[in-house]
């Protein structure tokens, strides 16, 4: 068990002094020290090699000191291990090769062994176990079968998706077999983490906010329900972006034990939909981050105000941004330290 246990006390909704914090993309491109290791290793060369794995994770926990750490990878490490190339272009993101364009693609995809492709993830858990030595929880994390399936169809980024959409919806059940085969992979994928140490773990549905509640309903849901169901003995955080309209479903039909939030809930509407049901985590407007550190420290208080001190995770509402000053990221988590003191 961690020494610090503030982050799965949360989780399990007991009672605690303050709440914990971490935020999304902790181990990522605002550190000037993470810049230094990008400019050595390409990216998924940092993704497979366990030393570099534990040292960019532990990088937020010596430098910004959060409560948990997520270990660093990308969501993308899955579509590869079934097959594509991806390129991650400095500037532009992730871009792979032959994205899905139709059903017979679509009906060529096979799960194949997670436990041998992404072997080098387990890898990873086990190095950074040793380098955090019991400090801080351990996050482990996957993307959601439906912003897979985007990155899958679309082939990069996109503001809306709007070729990973046409394709659900000119092609249903090739969408579905994708999605379903998806599910399998990751709760397999997920299970693994766990076995190779993690404390949690999230599920990032980051393009959930795409789809109304009806398309919510088919293209989302069910598959987290199911992989909340299906990861066994850790909790399971749900992050579905954008999906403030699914938040009663999910608290009451999945079996998650926290849902993250993006900025754009008010703490009192997501409590009234998911009541005490489960853990909130969020909501700080990421660019907030660049207000004055007074600003900042008065926002966190206000926000841990509306949330209450318990059954909460403070967090941002998405990642940080890369312009982000680290003596604000750090201003943050010292604001929410000071809570209640
Ligand atoms: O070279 C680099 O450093 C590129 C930037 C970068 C980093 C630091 C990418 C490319 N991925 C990551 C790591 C990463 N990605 C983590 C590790 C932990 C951490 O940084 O603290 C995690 C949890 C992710 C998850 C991830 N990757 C998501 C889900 C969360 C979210 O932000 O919505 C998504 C959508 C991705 C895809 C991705 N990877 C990288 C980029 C630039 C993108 C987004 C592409 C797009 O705009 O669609």
């Amino acid at each position: 068990m961690p020494k610090n246990d503030l982050y799965l006390k949360a989780l399990a909704g007991e009672p605690v002094p303050r709440p914990p914090v971490w935020m999304m993309r902790q181990a990522g491109r605002y550190l000037p020290s993470y810049l230094k290791l990008q400019e050595k290793y390409d990216f998924f060369t940092r993704c497979e090699t366990p030393e570099l794995v534990a040292q960019i994770t532990c990088l937020p926990i010596d430098e910004i000191g959060p409560d948990a750490a997520i270990l660093f990878s990308d969501i993308l490490v899955v579509p590869r291990a079934l097959g594509w190339d991806i390129e991650m272009k400095p500037g532009v993101g992730p871009v792979i090769d032959k994205p899905i364009s139709s059903v017979d693609d679509a009906m060529r995809v096979r799960k194949g062994d997670v436990q041998e492709s992404l072997g080098y993830v387990m890898d990873g858990i086990r190095a950074t176990k040793d380098q955090l030595d019991d400090r801080v929880p351990l996050i482990g994390f996957s993307g959601a079968p439906w912003t897979l399936l985007c990155y899958m169809i679309e082939g990069q980024g996109s503001k809306d998706f709007a070729k990973a959409k046409a394709f659900c919806y000119q092609h249903p059940e090739a969408a579905d077999h994708l999605l379903s085969l998806l599910t399998d992979v990751i709760i397999d994928y997920l299970n693994a983490q766990v076995e190779a140490g993690v404390h949690a773990v999230q599920v990032f549905d980051s393009w959930a906010g795409l789809l109304g509640p009806d398309d919510f309903n088919t293209l989302a849901m069910p598959w987290l329900k199911k992989i909340s169901e299906e990861v066994k003995g850790v909790p399971v955080v749900l992050f579905a972006k954008g999906a403030w309209y699914a938040l009663e479903r999910l608290a009451w039909r999945t079996n998650a034990s926290a849902l993250s939030i993006d900025w754009t809930v008010s703490p009192e509407y997501a409590r009234q939909a998911t009541r005490r049901e489960v853990t909130l985590q969020g909501n700080f407007d990421p660019s907030r981050l660049l207000s004055p550190i007074p600003e900042i420290r008065k926002q966190v208080k206000r926000m841990i105000d509306r949330f209450g001190k318990d059954r909460y995770i403070v967090n941002l509402g998405h990642g940080i941004l890369p312009n982000i000053p680290v003596d604000n990221a750090r201003a943050f988590v010292d604001a929410v330290k000071g809570y209640g003191a």
